[in-house]
């Protein structure tokens, strides 16, 4: 597998990163992907439909790592989208977020101080908002995997996006996201489960959310509980998330990559992780293979421990891994 590649960018939150780009017939470069299906990135300008401009430049060095230079909002977006892609084909296989090859586009520069980013399944789009007073653009590579995996999600299980499908759904785009910023190989993103922990979301520099301890942002689940479905999703989700830290990590306190995790369990329990890798694995194939668009958290408990036999075999420690993460979010 061989990306292509060959203009330079700097972006907002990576660094400098290669971007895949093509020549255009009028001169200069756009800013298409020439593998990965062709993705291709767009400048909204403020607007708020169909897709703007094409990015384009004369000398394929795009942007210069501020937010006053219109394309370095698009060079982390870009940057993202590609190691997304290409996240799904190492890990998994898989050719694209709808498995078939095909491209998924970007938009930057929604609205006016949108402080939000989406993915749209009827577009098959992700589109990022400029975040606070312009200033923090919402394209950093977390985000955009979990944007992106919205897509897969989508083309996959389907979860509704309410009640105990919809914080899987959630869940999903943070395991996944998460997934794709350790995936990287570019030291400005060595990987953490924090989710958009460099877009400063709430103005004090704190992440919007926390895998090993989801309450940390004061809204989110750290256990399953009967009335957990009528939280928003993006606070239900944080059973799943919680989930998957332990499954891959453990719980207790650990320090990975310079950023410092503390994960409890409902009952004390402790659990050991079985690592990122396999524990991707598991989620993964539960998604694609046994969830549907009303799985709630029970059946996620059943799903997972059928992937994680599939993968492992019926009596191995890594499906005893998955029973003793459930257990420690309270889902039996
Ligand atoms: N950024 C949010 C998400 O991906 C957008 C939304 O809530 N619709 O879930
Ligand atoms: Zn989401
Ligand atoms: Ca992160």
């Amino acid at each position: 597998y061989q990306a292509i590649e060959n203009g330079t960018g700097v972006s907002e939150y990576s660094g400098t990163v290669a971007v895949g780009s093509t020549a255009s017939a009028s001169g200069g470069f756009d800013l298409t992907d020439g593998g990965r299906g062709g993705h291709k990135t767009y400048d909204l300008n403020g607007g708020t439909s169909g897709t703007g401009t094409l990015f384009h430049d004369a000398d394929d060095t795009w942007g210069d790592g501020t937010v006053s230079n219109r394309q370095t909002a698009a060079v982390d977006a870009a940057y993202g989208a590609a190691e997304t892609w290409d996240f799904y084909k190492e890990a998994f296989n898989r050719n694209g977020i709808a498995g078939d090859g095909k491209a998924a586009y970007s938009r930057v520069h929604y609205g006016n101080a949108y402080v939000n980013a989406f993915w749209n399944d009827s577009c098959f789009c992700m589109t990022y908002g400029d975040g606070i007073s312009n200033q923090h653009p919402l394209t950093s590579l977390d985000v955009a995997g979990h944007e992106m995996s919205h897509g897969l999600t989508a083309a996959t299980a389907g979860l509704k996006y309410s009640r105990e499908s919809g914080g899987l759904n959630e869940a999903t785009s943070d395991i996944f996201g998460t997934a794709v910023e350790f995936h990287a190989a570019n030291s400005a993103d060595v990987g953490d489960y924090l989710i958009g922990e460099k877009i400063d979301i709430n103005g004090d520099g704190t992440p919007l959310r926390y895998m090993d301890k989801p309450s940390k942002d004061g809204g989110s689940a750290d256990y399953w509980s009967r009335s957990v479905g009528r939280l928003d999703v993006h606070y239900s989700s944080g059973v799943a998330n919680h989930f998957f830290y332990l499954l891959s990590e453990g719980s207790g306190a650990k320090t990975i990559n310079g950023v410092s995790y503390n994960s409890p369990t409902y009952n004390g329990s402790s659990v050991t992780g079985i690592g990122r890798d396999k524990a991707q694995q598991i989620w993964y194939k539960a998604l694609t293979t046994y969830m549907t668009s009303s799985t709630d958290y029970a059946a996620a408990r059943t799903a997972t421990l059928q992937a994680a036999s599939d993968l492992y075999g019926a009596s191995s420690a890594e499906r005893a891994a998955v029973a003793a993460a459930w257990t420690g979010v309270n889902v039996n």
